[in-house]
Parts: structure tokens; C-alpha cells; sequence
């Protein structure tokens, strides 16, 4: 039997939380910060290379130790070394997670279950580099003898959004004679737009799916070996062109992709947690194997700063509990992410199914219901095209919405004067948030009455400033991981399970019976809502065939 988690809000900690959360909405960043000079410096710490500034959070030391006895009241330690030691924690599923063994240096062992996973881990990190090395240097040739061009990766969720996301924002990184495309969603524009300019003969498919039964990779598969074969008459071609990545052979073979082309993980891996796996062989193609394990001491090193560092000083830790402080105790629903970076333009895609699949639970582990708020929404864009956007409704709107702010203090592509006026605008962003412009201040820049309480700002808008050197391959790994680890603190404080996803499971099993009548069968099983039938309905008389 799964034990209950703690009751968090039969803590005492909670109580005080509760109490202490009426006194802060009270107090304002301006006092905060002219009380105390040295309360940025206080509340700037660091880790794997990160620099996290929290000071313009609605905290004071106060709310910081109370959050931080919440965390122990709720054995935050023990559930991350039973992470770290490979102890069934997903427990929904039976599974260990240990997304942290896949970026442990070659060397270090962890047993589980009498395997030592670090060395399965770097068996598989081997031939990824020999097979991307091939690729890369141009000796793995397509079945007519062209060299290899382009590389598509086909997957979705947890076997996209990552290697989507580290091609982007690795891009300065990565090989510039080669075409890096993917495609995720069943809609055939995704396929067709990906391929319309392609070879055939140049082209490798990476067929990124842990199940290999997935219904929109593997549509997208088959669609491709008819695009292949429609050049390349020969089946035989098939193995030249496509490689997989899975933790199923048998349907790999049965694609007919030889699985000495298939790279393996285990089922300890989340697809949203998978990025640092096989799954990012598209990545390690891109960017050479040397680039790649530079991007796993990132995370490692984001991993020991989280499991070694006291939770004071801790940066996935603190940023965990901001968060749980914002939703449980000041109501707001949502967290902003906003990288100063354009090569982080699908950061926050990525992180929204990192952190919205892994906390957007009702239930505990033990299958009570959760006793407070879960999972806050993610979202965000890159600064500063968000500013002439979206961000009036964060500096005048009527919700209290938390922001991440990235930036780095080097640009991969330094251009005249760009990278300091765009790092200007990420500190006046924050500094505006926090500490407005009162309405005296407004008047007295010489506004006309009329327009003083439109141009008032009332401030008191918090933020993390999170500050790197550049974006690495290294820094990536450990901004990724620390998301990764935030994550994780909260589910923990709110006893729930992150890493399944049984939400995503109703709705695929009602598509497959729809698709069945859109087809022209009859339906099978309960009859659909009044709704839902008409719709159907209505689709089958519209469309064209
Ligand atoms: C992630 C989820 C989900 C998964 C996709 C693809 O944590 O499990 O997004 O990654 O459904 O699954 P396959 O890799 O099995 O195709």
C-alpha cells in the first residue's frame, strides 16, 4: 500500500504560512529593499554556474524560513536522495526515475535492481557518438551512396519538445551544412511543409518514440517510408534511412529499421524528463558528442548542487517553493518565463510540458485528493518581443503573476550594441515590476491630471532574474535541470506523483473511436454526447471526399 503523504496543511508551517502570507500582502518591494541594502546580495545565490537573484520576491526572511521548514516538514531530503538512489518513487507506474543516472560521468555506478544503470547509460552515450559521428563526418551514407544532409526527428511530447528546444537554443553550436527539421503532430502539414524541399536520398529519419506505438509518431513514420520508398523503390533502403530510438525492439524490427540502428533507453526515463537520453541523438548529431557531454555536466552538475547544497542557498529548492508560496498563499495561477534570449524561443514550450504535465495533478500518491492548489501554468515568450505585447497586463493588470527573467551576460552573436540594450531591457523589466511609479512621482514628471492613474504603476511585481556567462551547451543542461528539480520540490510539497500523466490517457483512447467513424464504421461502445455527434456529423458532410 502507497503510505499517505504528509498533510501539508496540517503543519504547523502551513499555519504560520497562512497567517504570516496576511503581513505580506501589507508590505511592498519598495520598503523591503530600502529597510535593507543588503537584501539583493542576500538573496542572490549560486549553482552549476547559474546565478539565481530572488530579492524581488514578496518574501521576507521570515516567509524564507517558514518555506523552508515546510520543505523539511515534508522530508524534501529523503525524497530527493530516494530520486537520487533509484527508489520506486513514480509510484503510480512502479517505476524508479532517475533522469539524473543519464548525465552521471563515466566511472560512477549506480545499482538498481542489481544493474548498474551508469554503465548501461554510457554504453548506449558510446554509439550515439559513433553513429553521430558518422553522420556528422559524412561516412554514414544514404542507401543510393548521397551523403547525408538532412536529419529529421519524428516524435512527440517528451520525444520532441526536447530536442526541439536544445536545437534551437544550441543552434550557434550546431553543424550549419546540415538541415535539422521536426515533426511532431499528426496534421500531414507538419510532414509536408518538413520534407517539401528535401532529398530523399540525403535524408535520415529519426524515429524517436519510447513505446513505438504512438499514434501520431508512428502515422508520421509510415508516412515517411511511403515518402522514402516513393524515390527509393527498394525496402531495403529503409535501414539506410532511418534509425529509432526506443525502448522497443520488437516493434522497431518490425518497422523494419534494424535495431543495430536503435538506441535504447530504460522505462526509469519520463519522456519529459528525456531530452539528456538517446532521445536527444538528434541533438548530439547537431552539435558533435563533445558539445553533447558538455551539455550533461551541466546537468550533472545542477544535479549535485540540488541533492549537496543546503536548501538556503539551494537554487531548484528555492525557486520550488516560490513557487508553492505564490500559488498556495497568494493566489496567483500562473508563472512567466521569459528568456532574453533568442535562441531560447522554445523554452518555454518545452517547460510547459515539463512542469504542467508533471504538477497539473488531483490526486496525491495515495489517491486522495490534494488538499491545495497544484500545478501553476507556464508560459512565456522571449523578451523583448513580449514586452510590446503581453506585458501591460504584468505591469498594470489586476493578477499577481511571477516571472523567470534569463539572460546571460554574453551573447553568441555580439552585434554593435544589441546584447547591452537587450540585457537593459531584462533589468528595467524587473526593476519596473517591482517598484513602479506612484502617482506623486507621475505628477510630478509634469503629467496632465487625466492621465495620472493610467500612467501610475503600482509595482510590488515579483521576479527571479536567473544570469548565466552564455548560453552553452553546459548552461543549458543546468538551467534545464534546475527547472527539472524545482519541479520536483513542488510535487514533493504537494504529495503528489510528477512523473506520470494518466491525464493524457482519456482523450487519445476517445480519438481512436472517432477516427474509426470518421472513416465510415459505426460506432461502437456508449453514444456520444448530443454535441459531439452533431460535430461529427457536420465534419463528414463538409468534407470534400
Ligand atoms: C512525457 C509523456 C509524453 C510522451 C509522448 C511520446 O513525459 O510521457 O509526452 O513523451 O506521449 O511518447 P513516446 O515516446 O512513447 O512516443
Amino acid at each position: 500500500m502507497t503510505p499517505s503523504p504528509t498533510s501539508l496543511t496540517a503543519l504547523s508551517s502551513w499555519q504560520a504560512l497562512v497567517s504570516h502570507s496576511g503581513e505580506i500582502r501589507q508590505r511592498s518591494l519598495r520598503d523591503l529593499f530600502s529597510e535593507d541594502p543588503s537584501r539583493a546580495e542576500r538573496m542572490t545565490v549560486e549553482g552549476a554556474g547559474l546565478i539565481l537573484d530572488y530579492s524581488k520576491n514578496l518574501v521576507t526572511e521570515k516567509t524564507l524560513s517558514l518555506l523552508l521548514e515546510m520543505a523539511t516538514q515534508c522530508r524534501l531530503f529523503d525524497r530527493i536522495d530516494s530520486m537520487f538512489r533509484g527508489e520506486m518513487i513514480n509510484r503510480t507506474e512502479h517505476r524508479s526515475v532517475l533522469h539524473v543516472a543519464l548525465r552521471m560521468p563515466k566511472g560512477e555506478s549506480l545499482v538498481v535492481k542489481g544493474v548498474d544503470v551508469v554503465r548501461e547509460v554510457h554504453e548506449v552515450l558510446d554509439r550515439m557518438g559513433s553513429f553521430a559521428t558518422r553522420v556528422r563526418e559524412g561516412s554514414w551514407k544514404g542507401a543510393t551512396g548521397k551523403t547525408i544532409k538532412n536529419v529529421i526527428n519524428i516524435g512527440i511530447g517528451g520525444s520532441d519538445l526536447g530536442p526541439v528546444m536544445a536545437y534551437e537554443a544550441l543552434r550557434s553550436y550546431s553543424d550549419r551544412d546540415r538541415v535539422f527539421r521536426f515533426v511532431s503532430n499528426i496534421d500531414g502539414t507538419d510532414f509536408v511543409e518538413a520534407t517539401r524541399d528535401l532529398d530523399p536520398e540525403e535524408t535520415l529519419f529519426i524515429i524517436s518514440s519510447k513505446t513505438f506505438t504512438t499514434l501520431e509518431t508512428m502515422t508520421n513514420a509510415r508516412t515517411a517510408r511511403a515518402w522514402l520508398l516513393a524515390r527509393l523503390s527498394s525496402e531495403e533502403s529503409v535501414r539506410h534511412h532511418f534509425v529509432a530510438v526506443s525502448t522497443n525492439a520488437p516493434e522497431v524490427q518490425k518497422f523494419g529499421i534494424d535495431t543495430h540502428n536503435m538506441f535504447g533507453f530504460w522505462d526509469w526515463v519520463g519522456g519529459r524528463y528525456s531530452m539528456d537520453s538517446a532521445i536527444g541523438l538528434s541533438t548530439m548529431i547537431a552539435i558533435g558528442p563533445d558539445r553533447f557531454q558538455e551539455m550533461l555536466e551541466g546537468f550533472h552538475a545542477m544535479d549535485e548542487h540540488f541533492h549537496k547544497s543546503p536548501f538556503e542557498r539551494n537554487l531548484p529548492v528555492l525557486m520550488g517553493l516560490l513557487v508553492v508560496w505564490y500559488t498556495n498563499f497568494l493566489g496567483s495561477q500562473t508563472i512567466a518565463v521569459l528568456p532574453y534570449d533568442q535562441y531560447l524561443k522554445r523554452f518555454p514550450a518545452y517547460l510547459q510540458q515539463l512542469t504542467m504535465e508533471s504538477n497539473g495533478k488531483h490526486v496525491r500518491t495515495d489517491g486522495s485528493p490534494v488538499e491545495t492548489t497544484t500545478g501553476p501554468i507556464y508560459w512565456g515568450e522571449p523578451g523583448t518581443n513580449g514586452q510590446h505585447s503581453f506585458y501591460q497586463l504584468l505591469h498594470q493588470g489586476t493578477r499577481l503573476i511571477p516571472i523567470d527573467f534569463i539572460g546571460f551576460a554574453n551573447s553568441r552573436n555580439p552585434l554593435g550594441h544589441h546584447h547591452d540594450i537587450l540585457m537593459a531591457n531584462l533589468f528595467a523589466q524587473g526593476e519596473a515590476l517591482a517598484f513602479g511609479k506612484t502617482a506623486e512621482e507621475v505628477r510630478a514628471s509634469g503629467v496632465p491630471e487625466f492621465q495620472v492613474p493610467h500612467r501610475t504603476f503600482e509595482g510590488n511585481r515579483p521576479s527571479n532574474t536567473i544570469l548565466g556567462q552564455e548560453l552553452s551547451p553546459r548552461t543549458l543542461g543546468a538551467l534545464v535541470a534546475l527547472y527539472e528539480h524545482s519541479v520536483f520540490t513542488q510535487g514533493t510539497l504537494w504529495g503528489i506523483d510528477s512523473f506520470d500523466q494518466w491525464g493524457v490517457e482519456l482523450g487519445k483512447v476517445m480519438a481512436v473511436r472517432i477516427i474509426e467513424e470518421l472513416s465510415g464504421q459505426s460506432p461502437k461502445g456508449p453514444p456520444h454526447d448530443s454535441g459531439t455527434a452533431a460535430l461529427i456529423r457536420r465534419y463528414r458532410d463538409m468534407r470534400r471526399e
